[in-house]
């Protein structure tokens, strides 16, 4: 007795503390994509890159008939009375219930404050009123890495709901890790509203449902239980987007101190390994984004500065040219003027305004210029001057236009790239890989266990 008393509580140690490992793992990758300047997201922002941070937990949406035991499941597996549960209509609403420091109740508006990502669930009129949020304290299994999504119970007919609960329950699906759905043996498994939501979430998500033939200590005799399994699965696979072969339908029930011993077999463990088998998914799955989000942003980085050297050298090339053309442009008009200010005014004015060196070399240079001035007819010297007029007019437009500039980065922006750069290649990366190993050696030791 002491032995296996031993040996439960060095599993439950082990158990805490792989789920502080991994609870530190998420946390950590969360606020290396959240911190500051320095976080990944605002470094991709400035890039024009939208990343999103991982979640801390995963989400597991549980959806299904009406008294169907989704609250009663949720209650069981954090080990506290958080969720109203009864043969009434018990939840009307979804409530996240998901550990916090303190027991707590979130109305709808504070619940999308605290999953901002859930957010655009506004857009179904009515859900906000009735969305709330069950802040528990238990540290029960894998509680801490997990959010519940509580949904109202399913039920045809008369039933208004006050809200499009189909609607919000697809929308949910997309941001759920896992969704589990409830089939009671009760007699409610053909509710129509309860296959139409599975199949429609069923075209995106299969892969992340789950099915369970929950309360299965009610059905009676194994023959019983296996009637209503059937059933179920003759129903499911009636619709075309679920007619898959190999329906798994673990048979679960909470279990109660209370109750007789039932003799069915009770598969609600699974549920709790499936749940740490996604969350030990997400786990790998985070680090592997993170890593490939700090390649991407180093390579954009790294484009940036490359692009930012081929302008510089670009932009030199451009107002060599632009410079060079604007000399062209500038030279002949002022060759034309100065050759007829040289022709024109006398001698002596020149030599009392330049002195005479001066005007002994003004004439010696502007030889060739009058030269080629008296060469042309004097019929033709206007045509000339209009020619030259428009060949500078040309020369000056291609200078405008060669000497057009690309963008470049400032000194500073330089600076901020390269410091982002050495932050995610020096101090990220090598934080993603300390993680890894951290995430290994404990799965590993839990392997050895
Ligand atoms: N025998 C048995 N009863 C259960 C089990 N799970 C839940 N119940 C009972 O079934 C009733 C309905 O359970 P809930 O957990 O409220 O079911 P629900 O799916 O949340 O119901 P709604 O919120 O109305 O959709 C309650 O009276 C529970 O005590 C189970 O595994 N075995
Ligand atoms: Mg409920």
């Amino acid at each position: 007795m002491s032995g296996k008393l031993k040996q439960r509580s060095t599993s439950n140690s082990t158990n805490s503390s792989i789920v502080s490992v991994n609870e530190k793992i998420l946390k950590e990758c969360h606020s290396l994509y959240m911190e500051g300047d320095k976080g990944l997201v605002t470094t991709a922002n400035d890039l024009d890159l939208s990343l999103l941070a991982p979640r801390k937990k995963i989400t597991v949406l549980l959806i299904g008939n009406h008294s169907a035991g989704k609250s009663s499941f949720i209650n069981w597996y954090i080990e506290e009375h958080v969720q109203r549960t009864g043969v009434a209509i018990e939840t009307q609403g979804f409530t996240f219930v998901t550990s916090g420091r303190k027991r707590e109740s979130l109305t709808g508006n504070a619940t999308l404050h605290l999953y901002p990502h859930f957010e655009p669930l506004r857009k179904t009129e009515g859900v906000t009123d009735y969305l709330t949020t069950e802040i528990s304290t238990s540290k029960q299994k894998k509680f801490s890495l997990v959010t519940f999504v509580d949904t109202p119970g399913l039920v045809d007919g008369d039933m208004k709901y006050p809200f499009d609960v189909n609607q919000a329950i697809l929308w949910l699906g997309d941001l759920a890790d896992l969704i589990f759905v409830f089939f009671d043996p009760i007699g409610q498994a053909l509710c129509k509203r309860t296959l139409n939501v599975v199949e429609s979430l069923s075209v995106n998500h299969a892969d992340r449902m789950r099915f369970y033939l929950s309360k299965a200590d009610e059905a009676g005799h194994e023959s019983d239980r296996q009637r209503v399994m059937m059933q179920i699965v003759q129903e499911l696979c009636k619709r075309p987007g679920l007619n898959r072969t190999g329906f798994d339908m673990p048979t679960i029930y909470v279990p109660s101190p209370n109750a007789k011993t039932s003799r069915c077999a009770n598969q609600i463990e699974e549920v709790c390994k499936d749940i740490e088998k996604t969350i030990n998914q997400t786990i790998q799955n985070t680090l592997n984004a993170l890593e490939k989000d700090c390649d991407k942003v180093v390579k954009l980085i790294d484009d940036r500065l490359e692009q930012d050297r081929l302008n510089t050298s670009y932009n030199f090339a451009a107002r060599s040219k632009g410079v060079i053309f604007t000399l062209l442009g500038v030279l002949l008009p002022v060759l034309l003027f100065v050759n007829f200010l040289a022709s024109n005014a006398s001698e002596q004015i020149l030599q009392s305004v330049l002195g005479n060196g001066t005007s002994d070399a003004l004439k010696l240079y502007m030889a060739p210029v009058r030269a080629f001035w008296e060469n042309i007819p004097s019929d033709y010297h206007w045509h000339t001057l209009g020619f030259c007029a428009f060949l500078s007019l040309i020369f000056i437009i291609l200078a405008k236009v060669m000497s057009r500039l690309r963008p470049t980065l400032t000194r500073k922006q330089k600076r901020s790239y390269s410091d982002k750069r050495a932050y995610v290649h020096d101090v990220i990366k090598p934080k993603k890989q300390q993680l890894y190993s951290e995430y290994l050696k404990q799965s590993v030791a839990d392997h050895d266990l």
